[in-house]
């Protein structure tokens, strides 16, 4: 098995297709990311969905930037793409007769939020409105079949995109499971979501794609598993049973879609 991870291969190997660009939630082609570390913009606080904070741009991927809200700790830095609806330019939401709010988890003491915004915006890199890409419309009705391949966004490590396939479709859901992972990371999201990307995704980005993780084929490999030192380093590493053991399987609907760690050999 070659080290490199390559979808034209993969799809041959686990004889499944892509899922159709016209299911998914995003720009046929990806939007360009001219924004740059340390400019500054408004976004939604992912914990507190009805405010809106300052965040910083920390880094850059691909299509996506890495946030942090003014304020907050470096514990809840978040990933939006470039033309996602939770993010706007500074001025937006004074705008529309909206207040800046401190984020959920703010440092200081609340009443110290006034100044503090005005320090923090205070000679800022405020990221032009140009840079900010129109939300792609939303595609209807959910056109997802079980087992369809895609690239998705790792929930639990959301920096990490993914190979995975659809495990189950219910209404305007999917159930998005990780290849070679046995269920650990695995969750069900709406068919418009921002975090699932049709099949070369990443490379036309330039984001790394993890390649699927070692529980491929657990009957089958397990002979190889035990002679290989390395082999057995790793798996054992990268254990989904280790870093999140039984929540994963929650939402699976017994029965009714493929463990993903079987389906792909
Ligand atoms: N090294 C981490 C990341 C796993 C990423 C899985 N993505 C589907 C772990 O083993 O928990």
């Amino acid at each position: 098995k070659s080290e490199q991870f390559n979808w034209d291969d993969y799809l041959k190997e686990t004889e499944s297709v892509a899922a159709p660009l016209h299911c998914f939630r995003q720009s046929r082609i990806p939007p360009t990311n001219d924004f740059k570390v340390g400019m500054k913009l408004e976004a939604r606080d992912p914990r507190n969905v009805t405010s809106v904070c300052i965040a910083t741009v920390i880094g850059i991927t691909g299509a996506r930037l890495r946030l942090r809200l003014d304020g907050s700790d470096n514990k809840n830095d978040f990933w939006r793409l470039v033309d996602s609806s939770d993010i706007q330019p500074i001025g937006t939401c004074e705008k529309k007769g909206g207040m800046l709010q401190p984020p959920l988890g703010f440092q200081m003491n609340a009443s110290s939020w006034p100044t503090f915004l005005l320090r923090t915006l205070n000679g800022a890199e405020m990221a032009p409105a140009a840079f900010f890409r129109k939300e792609p419309p939303k595609p209807v009705p959910n056109c997802f079949k079980v087992g369809m391949k895609l690239e998705a966004i790792d929930r639990k490590n959301p920096y990490l995109i993914c190979p995975a396939t659809i495990g189950d479709v219910k209404g305007d859901e999917v159930f998005v499971t990780f290849d070679g992972w046995r269920g650990a990371f695995d969750y069900w999201c709406r068919c418009d979501s921002r975090d699932i990307f049709p099949v070369g995704w990443c490379s036309l980005t330039g984001d790394a794609l993890q390649p699927p993780g070692n529980d491929v084929s657990i009957t089958k490999s397990s002979a190889k598993i035990q002679s290989s030192p390395s082999k057995v380093t790793r798996r054992s590493m990268q254990s989904p049973q280790k870093s999140a053991p039984v929540p994963a399987q929650r939402g699976r609907k017994p029965g009714r879609g493929k463990p993903p760690g079987q389906s792909a050999v």
